[in-house]
């Protein structure tokens, strides 16, 4: 029939950075795109989509979205990961896309509608120091944010996470952690430094801006159980929105120790990949917001069940959406944060020129909301022509070292 798999290709470019994109064409012609970057892993999925997953998929009826989720999982045998995970998000997201294409319609309207006028997002702002890190604020509220993730540079420290190398005064925030080379950067790191340096630096942030300002700020695994609860208990008087990742994320049961310390709303998950991973977290109540991304954690299908899971505990969305998600992964995750009940902010870093001449989209940005726009499926169009100009670089996170050369968490 029209509406049978004729191709499926992984589509692989660089434009500022690297890109995994899935193109899914039915029979009758119909595309459906999906995102498959993972940072620093990028050639892993890319083999994983072509070698074991376009075979499966030829053939298929497109419309079938739950069967063809339950395959691709069941299937693999060996289950989640984010290789596989992402491998299927992106098949997900294009089949989605085919859904609602052929419905003629937004993604959000076969998700059930909007619930919401606008999306709320967080920019982002960083300084080598206060004076930088407040110009930075200032020119994210002038970009129309109406909330700020605030990163701070710790003396002591070489190169910090999130902290941008050249202070971005104006427009698009400039931070990409992942760097062109063929080996990953080793950065150093001090937790006592930062825990000493990082409440100081928020309450020079919120007696600047007063009490309004919805602010974020994000500890990237760094951290051991008590000191994450020491870090937010220490920012109570600073009323964050959240505090993010303030431990590794393998261990839920950590935030048991977190949790029964400080008030401070915690959002964690943008390296978790399905519903098990955030088991304890939902049902304890351990956190407050559910950091994945639609491409990390399966796609559309398995994302809305995790969503569906935390509204029980009036846990809300934060989806991930750093510019390693591809504008495709960001389509899925606006049409999700409009349709759910739940929603409660969504990142947004905005995505270069370079990127945005490869994937043409229909979301929209006005007054610190976003709006993924009312064209079929998700919005987004890929431009071959310009994805070939950048072919795809080795780059990678990079990693740190304490003081005394131990390895610990980026
Ligand atoms: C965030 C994240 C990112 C990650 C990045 C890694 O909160 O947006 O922590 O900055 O570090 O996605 O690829
Ligand atoms: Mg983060």
């Amino acid at each position: 029939a029209g509406t049978a798999i004729r191709s499926a290709e992984v589509l692989v470019t660089s434009p500022g950075r690297n890109f995994v994109t899935l193109r899914v064409v039915t029979e009758d012609g119909v595309v459906g795109l999906g995102d498959a970057t993972l940072n620093g892993r990028e050639l892993a999925v890319a083999s994983y989509l072509t070698d074991h997953v376009v075979p499966l998929l030829l053939g298929r009826d497109a419309h079938r979205i739950e069967d063809t989720w339950q395959l691709l999982y069941r299937s693999a045998y060996w289950r989640r990961g984010p290789v596989t995970m992402s491998a299927i998000a992106a098949v997900d997201m294009a089949l989605w896309d085919i859904k609602a294409r052929l419905a003629g319609m937004p993604l959000h309207q076969l998700l059930g509608g909007a619930s919401r006028t606008g999306i709320m997002a967080y920019g982002h702002a960083s300084g080598r120091d206060v004076p930088e890190l407040l110009d930075s604020i200032r020119a994210q509220l002038a970009e129309g944010f109406r909330a700020i993730r605030v990163q701070t540079a710790v003396p002591g420290i070489d190169k910090v996470y999130g902290v941008s190398a050249r202070p971005s005064t104006s427009g698009r925030y400039d931070y990409e952690p992942a760097q062109r080379a063929p080996l990953p950067a080793e950065e150093d790191w001090d937790s006592a430094a930062y825990l000493r340096h990082v409440p100081g630096v928020l309450e020079a942030v919120r007696n600047e801006f007063g009490p309004a300002l919805p602010l974020l700020h994000d500890a990237h695994h760094r951290l051991t159980p008590i000191q994450a609860a020491r870090l937010g208990k220490a920012l109570e008087p600073y009323d964050l929105f959240w505090l993010e990742d303030c431990t590794p994320a393998e261990n839920q049961e950590t935030l048991r120790l977190v949790r029964a310390h400080t008030t401070t709303p915690l959002a964690i998950g943008e390296v978790f990949n399905t519903v098990w991973d955030y088991q304890t977290l939902l049902r304890e109540q351990l956190i407050d917001y559910v950091r994945s991304s639609v491409t990390h954690a399966g796609g559309i299908t398995a994302l809305r069940r995790i969503l569906d899971a935390a509204a029980q505990y009036q846990i809300k969305s934060g989806l991930h959406g750093p510019t390693d998600v591809s504008p495709v992964g960001m389509a899925a995750a606006l049409h999700l944060d409009l349709a759910i009940h739940n929603f409660g902010i969504q990142e947004y870093m905005q995505h270069s020129g370079a990127t945005e001449s490869v994937f043409r989209t229909s979301f929209r940005w006005e007054g610190g909301y976003l709006h993924p726009g009312e064209h079929p499926g998700l919005g987004v169009e890929y431009d071959d022509d310009a994805a070939s100009r950048f072919p795809y670089q080795a780059a990678y996170l990079p990693f740190t070292r304490l003081k005394d050369g131990t390895v610990h968490d980026w």
